[in-house]
């Protein structure tokens, strides 16, 4: 019997969700450990999703737990507007520490999507300040993801948000995204195809003028559309572009931040400094929402050589939260005494394979791996795409496995903990739900 299913499923709007289609048939996740999840029917669910990309550590961490339980004690809340706490500003620095160059200022908020319009903010204040008020613009790319604020659906690029609300800001334009079935199917790692398509900036710069642009922003990875690997030398040439015409590189880590490519940052693993990056999830191991944007020494000073008073007319009622930087904290020994991110690395060529060898099966158009993760593309049947990936996440579910499906693309990121047998096991599952499914 379902005695962990409440009675009355009405009342809660579920977000991103087919809300009727899940209420016909829930799937209650009701408690997590390590690599597992519980469901309210009292089966054992293998973790392959870090949650929703963000538990890197592993679910359920004692260390994490205590330190929550201690600041929740110690002192639950303090206002962040002229007054602080000292965890607020220990956790900064550790995240400065954590990320290369000098991206050395953290401003907090609680999700990737305030992250991201506090990016976009900074990069439009900043020019401001330099007097180059005239750049207002933003550069997104096709198939990025940025969260839901209205700026971050603008500069996405996923048609049905962007359809829904994200013709609202106006001053936005994008890049064509880097990933093409037939010239970097099956790659393991960064493909070879694909440095030109930087150049795009280029005509973007030519059709506006580089003095309207303020921003651009990629992931570089793109996590939620499907696993979108940059090309070998991508992130450079837009990095050079930026440089020469003045405009702000804003990269997204809110999914490859802490770990999940094998490294503290994807900046550090492609050797790219971007001027500002986004963090969010693994910041805290997702225990308690929290999300950041961190910005380089030139821009942090612009800001403070500006007009006496608030620099920045922004901010948010828990910004720098007291639980959320107690968790913070605790994540970040947790990444260091395990050895996380160097694991990922490790735990790479393992995983690859394993992923790689599902690409026999029927319906297997692709598979793209970097890091701990995998993308794995499905044709998608005639007339109804999505369905496919639908029906193989709701198998891997019924047979054990927490998946993540956007569309008919089957993505995996596990937590960082995870052993050679569980990805074995991982795999196992996926391959034999998309053997099944027809
Ligand atoms: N930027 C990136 C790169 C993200 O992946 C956000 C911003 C927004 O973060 P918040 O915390 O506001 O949700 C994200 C979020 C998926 C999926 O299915 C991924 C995210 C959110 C929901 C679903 O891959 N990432």
């Amino acid at each position: 019997m379902d005695t962990n299913i409440p009675n009355d499923l009405g009342a809660y709007w579920m977000p991103f969700t087919a809300n009727r289609q899940f209420k016909a048939k829930p799937r209650l996740l009701v408690g997590a450990k390590g690599m597992f999840y519980s469901t309210h029917d009292g089966r054992r669910l293998l973790d392959g999703t870090a949650g929703l990309w963000c538990v890197n550590a592993g679910h359920g961490r004692a260390e994490i737990v205590a330190a929550i339980a201690a600041q929740a004690g110690e002192m639950d809340y303090a206002p962040p507007f002229q007054m602080a706490h000292p965890k607020a500003f220990e956790l900064a620095s550790r995240v400065a520490d954590l990320m290369p160059g000098d991206l050395d200022h953290v401003f907090f908020a609680n999700s990737g999507s305030e992250a991201v319009d506090t990016a976009l903010k900074i990069a439009l204040n900043y020019h401001a300040l330099r007097g180059q008020a005239g750049r207002r613009k933003l550069i997104g790319r096709a198939r990025g993801y940025h969260g839901v604020g209205f700026g971050g659906i603008s500069v996405g690029g996923i048609s049905p948000n962007r359809r829904a609300f994200g013709g609202l800001l106006t001053e936005i334009d994008h890049l064509p995204h880097t990933h093409s079935l037939e010239k970097n199917a099956f790659s393991k790692g960064q493909p070879d195809w694909g440095v030109h398509l930087a150049d795009a900036l280029e005509d973007l710069v030519a059709l506006h003028g580089a003095e309207t642009i303020a921003a651009v922003i990629v992931e570089p990875m793109a996590g939620s559309t499907g696993v979108l690997v940059p090309p070998k030398g991508y992130l450079e040439r837009l990095r050079s572009i930026c440089d020469i015409y003045g405009i702000v590189l804003i990269f997204d880590e809110v999914i490859t931040g802490f770990g999940r490519l094998g490294a503290a940052s994807a900046a550090e693993r492609f050797d790219v400094v971007p001027d500002i990056m986004t963090l969010a999830k693994g910041i805290t191991n997702a225990a308690v929402p929290m999300g950041a944007a961190v910005v380089r020494k030139h821009i942090f000073e612009t800001f403070m050589q500006g007009p006496d008073g608030i620099e920045l007319f922004h901010g948010y009622t828990y910004s720098g939260h007291p639980l959320a930087c107690a968790a913070g904290l605790a994540t970040l020994d947790l990444y260091r005494k395990d050895n996380l991110f160097a694991r990922a690395l490790s735990l790479e060529p393992y995983w690859a394979e394993a992923a790689h060898k599902l690409r026999e099966l029927p319906n297997v158009i692709d598979i793209r791996t970097i890091g701990l993760v995998a993308g794995i593309e499905l044709a998608p049947r005639a007339n109804a795409p999505g369905a496919r990936g639908y029906d193989v996440l709701v198998k891997c579910y019924e047979s054990g496995a927490l998946v993540r499906t956007t569309g008919d693309i089957i993505a995996l990121s596990p937590p960082l903990i995870i052993e050679n047998k569980q990805i074995d096991e991982l795999l196992a599952i996926v391959g034999a739900a998309i053997k099944t499914t027809p």
